[in-house]
């Protein structure tokens, strides 16, 4: 409109200009000053800004596939099949870490660290079985060795709920819902670390658990095996959950995961607002044979 006016302007006379212009424009200001006007008609700053409109695209389309490898190198039980491929990577390839963007006290996912490994919990002397043979409920055990979670310190000997259906929960006295998601602060239950949170029901040999090192570098070991979900006879599911005494980084291990399917997998935080990494939706399936290693920042 107002390029409009200018160019009537530039090419009549002030005769020509017309009579909706203020008086006061018509009188005071040159031509010149009228046909300077156009600067105005400028495309606004505010029009450059759709790099934050970029950005819930890159959580939930980009940092699945910023996780993976590249490289379609899944074990050959799964390929072939039509699972997600951004997922995992299916092999030990080392991946720079990804930084997920939730603060201070949040944690930074690298997949198939080196520094991380497979920790067969039920052949560690001294360990313990339990939650053989259930569907749902929790078993009650104590943190062998002080840690951090989510920035915040717990202490040794604290209650650990852990669950037959792929969790464990830092809320002692939470319920144990048998399905899932991160984060929701609308279930009762918080602070959760899911390694293959679903409505399992684990077989005769339940759940192990192992403490493994010396003081001050030890490793307590959660490891489900050879669960099934409850909606199918057919899976062999094996997992764990590592805690790191010395780092405090956390580790979920998968071994041999027959006919895994999408599960939660993810540490929700004390208050249950905030999830590790945008893994709930959509939830990921976990191939054979893969790890992530949670670092605290
Ligand atoms: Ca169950
Ligand atoms: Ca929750």
């Amino acid at each position: 409109m107002l390029l409009g006016l200018a160019s009537a302007c530039a090419q009549g006379t002030l005769d020509d200009v017309p009579s909706d212009v203020p008086l006061e424009a018509a009188a005071d200001a040159p031509v010149e000053a009228a046909v300077d006007v156009p600067p105005a008609v400028d495309v606004p700053p505010s029009i450059d800004v759709p790099p934050s409109i970029d950005v819930p695209t890159e959580l939930t389309d980009d940092v699945p596939r910023a996780m993976d490898s590249g490289v379609d190198v899944r074990a050959p039980e799964d390929a072939g099949s039509d699972v997600p491929v951004a997922v995992d990577v299916g092999v030990d390839v080392p991946v720079v870490p990804t930084d997920t963007g939730w603060g201070p006290t949040g944690y930074r996912v690298v997949r198939n660290d080196p520094a991380g490994r497979w920790v067969d919990a039920c052949a560690q002397p001294g360990h313990q079985t339990v939650l053989s043979d259930v569907d749902d409920g929790s078993f009650r055990t104590a943190l062998p060795f002080p840690f951090r979670y989510w920035g915040q310190p717990v202490a040794e000997g604290a209650a650990v709920l852990v669950s037959p259906n792929g969790y464990l929960t830092f809320q002692p006295s939470a319920p144990t819902p048998a399905n899932g998601i991160i984060p929701n602060r609308l279930d009762g239950v918080d602070a959760v670390i899911a390694v293959q949170w679903r409505d399992l029901r684990t077989r005769s040999a339940g759940v192990c658990l192992a403490v493994l090192g010396n003081p001050g570098a030890r490793q307590w070991v959660i490891q489900w095996s050879d669960a099934r979900y409850f909606t199918s006879i057919f899976g062999h599911l094996n997992f764990e959950v590592v805690l790191n005494e010395s780092s405090d980084a956390i580790d979920l291990n998968y071994g041999s995961m027959t006919l895994s399917e999408p599960s939660t997998v993810a540490l929700e935080s004390w208050d249950g607002s905030r999830s590790s990494v945008p893994f709930t939706i959509p939830q990921p399936i976990v191939f054979s044979n893969t790890r992530a290693r949670f670092l605290p920042q």
